[in-house]
């Protein structure tokens, strides 16, 4: 029996006839034409002929001005379409479709022999834990900022302070590309250098993820070139290369550290509730299945502000799901489990949102800060410490007010920052 993927779409009209819209979209984005087909021709083409399999219209609600007309729609896609690559399935069920009006991509499930071919993150949670040897609490990261035009020993300090407050992972800024100040392989040496220096002193583990950038032919080289040169994790900006460069470096055999996803480039797909693709798809279902062991996403606390219901898709996709519903036209079946990827909301980042983002994302969770951290008034390295502090705090559930009395930089975190509640 052949398998299929099921796409999910909300389309928005104010007067179509969904049920037709959905036969068009089955039958448009597989065979073509169905009804003009000879008999003998049918049969033949069953197999590739898109199936509808729900279409659920929500009329406007009276007296609502901003109230509109939908409907979500299901279509079942044959797997004998397209080749086991995440490409061809985009382009199958949102190529065309995504410019032909108001219809969003919200979600996708995979047949389990196609999902086979995706191991997903080679280290995944779990296995960064593993790493750093960190089990019982939340995982705190830091971002180099200010890194355009600076030297490398101006770098290797800044990597020192935020290394010696205590966080657990460093990354590059997205936007720090190959240069000739701080290139590449200099840059991590330079910087595991400093990592070993802080370690001494902190007892600590850390993983740095340096940013692999350049053309796409160039990115397994350039990744193994910052191994080489000790680079224990790699920062990998997806969008902007698309999830098959992704799925690429996470299934080379010789690149063993784990990959951290940035979503540079992800407002221009998932915000619009009319247009793109739900974030918890591009974000969390796509990320992992391709390999993505770290995901950063924007929160619903700081600067660059998604809706909570959206960050829990994300951190479900990204933990829990099982991404395989097999459909095999008439009976759901298998589940296919792979390794969970570890959630990353981000994004304008302080102290005194720690006990939200626990509250959220529980102890599988990445704080994670910049500003928050650099811009801390005692400096970096005491940024860290109140992040810790906040941590340290939230788990024990002691009040960050309470905390901050005996622990001096979370005070100067919460007077600079506050706390939301
Ligand atoms: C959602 C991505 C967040 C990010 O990459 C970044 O640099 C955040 O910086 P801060 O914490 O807002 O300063």
């Amino acid at each position: 029996m052949s398998a299929y993927c099921l796409a999910t779409y909300r389309c928005f009209d104010e007067k179509a006839d969904f049920a037709k819209k959905a036969a068009g979209i089955a039958v448009g984005l597989t065979v073509g034409s169905w009804t003009e087909l000879p008999e003998a021709q049918k049969a033949q083409m069953e197999k590739h002929l898109g199936k509808v399999i729900s279409v659920a219209v929500h009329e406007p609600e009276n007296g609502q001005p901003t109230s509109e007309r939908y409907a979500d729609i299901q279509i079942a896609y044959p797997d004998v379409n397209f080749s086991r690559d995440i490409p061809a399935l985009l382009v199958t069920v949102f190529g065309k479709l995504s410019m032909d009006g108001k219809i969003k991509l919200t979600d996708l499930s995979f047949s389990s022999e196609f999902l086979s071919v995706f191991p997903g993150p080679k280290f995944g949670l779990q296995g960064v834990r593993n790493l750093l040897g960190v089990h019982d609490r939340p995982l705190l990261m830091s971002i180099f900022k200010s890194v355009i035009g600076y030297e490398m020993a101006a770098l290797r300090e800044q990597f020192y302070l935020q290394a010696a407050g205590g966080v657990d992972l460093i990354k590059d800024d997205e936007i720090l590309f190959e240069n000739p100040l701080t290139p590449l392989e200099k840059r991590v040496e330079t910087c595991m250098e400093a990592a070993a220096q802080a370690s001494r002193e902190t007892g600590q583990k850390l993983l740095y993820a340096a940013n692999i950038t350049g053309p796409t032919s160039m990115l397994a080289d350039q990744a193994k070139k910052a191994i080489r040169a000790g680079a224990n994790a790699i920062l990998f900006n997806v969008l902007a290369y698309g999830f098959d460069a992704l799925h690429e470096l996470s299934s080379d055999p010789e690149i063993q550290v784990p990959i951290m996803a940035h979503p540079a480039m992800a407002g221009a797909f998932y915000p619009s509730p009319h247009y793109g693709i739900s974030a918890s798809v591009l974000l969390g279902k796509l990320m992992r299945m391709a390999g993505a062991d770290l995901v950063l996403f924007p929160s619903p606390y700081g600067s660059v502000v998604m809706p909570r219901e959206e960050n829990l898709a994300i951190k479900h996709a990204l933990l829990t799901s099982d991404l395989a519903r097999d459909y095999l036209y008439d009976s759901t079946g298998s589940e296919v489990s792979l390794p969970s990827s570890f959630p990353v909301p981000s994004a304008g980042i302080h102290p005194g949102l720690v006990p939200l983002i626990l509250r959220d994302f529980g102890s599988e969770v990445i704080v994670n800060a910049g500003g928050g951290i650099h811009g801390h008034p005692q400096g970096t390295i005491a940024g860290g410490k109140a992040f810790r502090q906040a941590i340290e705090a939230s788990l024990k559930r002691i009040p960050l007010r309470e905390h901050a009395k005996s622990h001096q930089e979370l005070q100067i975190a919460i007077d600079t920052w506050g706390i939301k509640e």
